[in-house]
């Protein structure tokens, strides 16, 4: 799978993204994640990628010409216009579901915006999803992009060398993780828990099954509604299914 990065701050993202997983996936031809950046396209003599606010108001705004420009030549050698996401606190909430869609893209661009915004125009000619990855505000689009690629990344086959790891942890069927213990036995005076040292692998699914949804109850309850929980367990674990009541 192919990420294109549409930045002012390139150095950034492939410092961040050459690192553990991630890199090794891309040195073994897996991913390649390509970090293009907007002021190589600006026709400005001083190399200018920024204005004023029409309107006025604070800050400088990203001009269209060199985005639009950068994103040109960018689809130009792709040969087609892939899924471009804009990274912006006004976008819908980056999740897991988006994620595994994402993950089935053969291209994807990302757009990270900078200073105050950027100029419509250019959103309007290129963009096709607006993605927020929560409620809070940073100062430009690289960490939300970063953000993205990972979790994206993770779940194109052979990026994760152990597969069944993609799909068996957090969030699946809206449960979170159980949690895990190694060696020693014994730690600060606390026992592992014995039955994952039983050897009996449904007691161990059981115990972790039951683990994971009082997790998800005490510390995601917005979550456990959305389960996907058997009649059994929603009886034992008091779990309502009535929508909105
Ligand atoms: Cl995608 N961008 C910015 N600038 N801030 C954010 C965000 C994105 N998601 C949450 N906060």
């Amino acid at each position: 799978m192919n990420f294109y990065i549409l930045t002012l701050f390139p150095e950034m993202v492939r410092q961040a993204l050459s690192a553990s997983i991630i890199g090794r996936a891309e040195e073994n031809g897996f991913l390649h994640i390509d970090a293009v950046n907007i002021r190589d396209y600006t026709k400005d003599k001083h190399q200018k990628v920024d204005d004023y606010p029409y309107g006025g108001g604070a800050g400088m705004v990203m001009q269209a010409q060199p985005i639009y420009d950068a994103y040109h030549a960018l689809t130009e050698k792709i040969g087609r216009r892939p899924r471009t996401v804009y990274l912006t606190p006004q976008g819908h909430t980056f999740t897991q579901d988006l994620a595994k869609e994402m993950s089935l893209e053969e291209d994807l661009i990302f757009l990270c915006g900078h200073y105050e915004g950027v100029d419509e125009r250019a959103l309007e000619e290129i963009v096709t999803d607006y993605v927020s990855i929560g409620d809070y505000v940073l100062t430009g689009g690289e960490l939300a992009a970063m953000v993205m690629v990972d979790a994206v990344s993770r779940m194109v086959p052979g990026v994760l060398t152990n597969e069944a790891s993609g799909s068996m942890e957090s969030f699946e069927g809206n449960l979170l993780e159980y949690p895990q213990y190694t060696r020693p036995f014994v730690w600060n005076g606390k026992e592992a828990p014995k039955v994952l040292l039983s050897g009996n692998h449904q007691k161990i699914e059981a115990w972790r099954r039951e683990q994971s949804i009082l997790r998800t109850k005490r510390y995601r309850p917005d979550l456990l509604k959305k389960a996907d929980l058997t009649i059994r367990e929603k009886a034992v674990y008091g779990v309502n299914d009535k929508k909105g009541v």
